[in-house]
């Protein structure tokens, strides 16, 4: 064996034994779990609380038409008046005074003035409703008893957010034509 070859396998060798350990622990990935700060300022405290229909509306002229003896039928008229930002619907309206109550509408079809039940009675956003002979009125289907003129009748209006409120509604003669 020559010189020469000796000190390479040497050389080889201490190379191989030297090898260092080159990994470099790994930068630590820092899991941070960004905490998110929701800032929960859910604005509830600030929404206004909103009015209910019945708290907006005002009843205006509230009166019932007296009937002569023995009618079992006669209407209640009225203006609503809406003091919120929004539509209101009039959807139903109750009395202990007769069996029923019931939204109508007096309509003019084919020449004809005619009468029939309707879903609701809309009041418009800061506006007004007139209930009034020919229009819209309540009736009342049913009377237990005759009205006589200046007694007064409770009439319970309930709106389509459930709100409801009643009105002391007195009754009154009417001319007719
Ligand atoms: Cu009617």
């Amino acid at each position: 064996m020559s010189r020469t070859y000796q000190l390479t396998l040497i050389l080889l060798c201490s190379f191989v034994l030297n090898a260092c350990d080159n990994s470099k622990p790994e930068a630590e990935v820092e899991t941070k779990k960004e905490v998110k700060t929701e800032t929960k300022s859910e604005k509830k405290t600030e929404a206004k609380a909103e009015m209910s229909a019945a708290d907006s509306i005002t009843i205006v002229d509230p009166y019932i038409r007296a009937m002569p003896p023995g009618q079992k039928v006669t209407a209640m008229f009225m203006t609503m008046e809406n003091s919120s930002p929004s539509l209101q619907d009039l959807v139903s309206a109750d009395t202990t005074a007769s069996e029923h109550a019931e939204l109508h509408e007096h309509k003019m079809i084919d020449g004809m003035m005619k009468m029939g039940q309707v879903e609701k009675i809309s009041v418009e956003a800061n506006g007004s409703a007139a209930l009034k002979p020919g229009g819209y009125h309540i009736m009342l289907i049913g009377l237990k008893k005759d009205l006589q003129p200046g007694e007064m009748v409770d009439i319970k209006l309930t709106f389509k957010d459930g709100s409801s409120k009643t009105v002391k509604t007195e009754v009154k003669k009417i001319a007719v034509n």
